[in-house]
């Protein structure tokens, strides 16, 4: 038993819902563009780029989907927030999100990763909203840690605490993709989900 780490490959980068897949649980993780989502995902399969990172805006907007030890996919979700992309380009992933949330597969958790040195923007917010409705649970995830002290880290989590008092996160960790801060913690979740619990 276990989570055999080891065994992952990129299944698809889907662009069109047909390519959507089904018949495994899955983590999603969601954010906006540059937080460290594909960071975030190399740094809990231990790789250093399966997944790619720093995307410029305007690229054709993918679903990843990266299937682990044949238990499990992770789901690298498009980038959200980027001020310069058109408005044909946000309604375009606006309906492919829509797409993706609207298809049956079995969503077991969302990743909705957030910056740890920053208040989370509007749309995090939105997002955080959005995942209740539809009724996904979540884990609020403020990467780049790194970048503060240990005291701005603590002060920030507890901002973080305090903005989302009205929602109902299950869980918000810092976490880094340099220093693997709270890796374990959600190594752990992963494997629990992909074990049907
Ligand atoms: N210092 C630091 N940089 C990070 C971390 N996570 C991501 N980055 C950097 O932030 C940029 C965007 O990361 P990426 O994973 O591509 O973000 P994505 O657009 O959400 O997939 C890249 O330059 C990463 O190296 C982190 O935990 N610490
Ligand atoms: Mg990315």
């Amino acid at each position: 038993m276990g989570l055999n780490l080891q065994l992952v490959q990129l299944k698809i980068s889907a662009v069109r819902p047909n390519q959507f897949q089904k018949g495994l649980p899955e983590i999603l993780f969601c954010g906006r563009s540059n937080v460290g989502k594909s960071s975030m995902i190399n740094c809990l399969l231990g790789r250093k780029s399966l997944a790619r990172t720093s995307e410029k805006p305007g690229k054709t907007a993918t679903i990843n989907y990266y299937e682990i030890d044949k238990k499990l996919y992770l789901v690298d979700l498009p980038g959200y927030g980027y001020a310069r992309v058109s408005q044909a380009e946000k309604d375009k992933w606006a309906r492919f999100m829509q797409a993706y949330f609207n298809f049956e597969s079995d969503k077991k958790l969302a990743v909705s990763l957030v910056d740890l040195r920053h208040k989370p923007s509007e749309a995090d917010l939105e997002m955080a909203a959005f995942l209740e409705e539809v009724g996904i649970p979540y884990w609020v995830v403020a990467t780049k840690a790194d970048k503060l002290s240990k005291t701005a880290v603590a002060e920030n989590l507890k901002m973080l605490e305090e903005i989302y008092a009205d929602y109902y996160p299950q869980k918000i960790l810092a976490f880094s993709s340099k220093t693997r801060l709270g890796r374990e913690e959600l190594v752990e979740k992963m494997a629990s989900i992909a074990e049907g619990e």
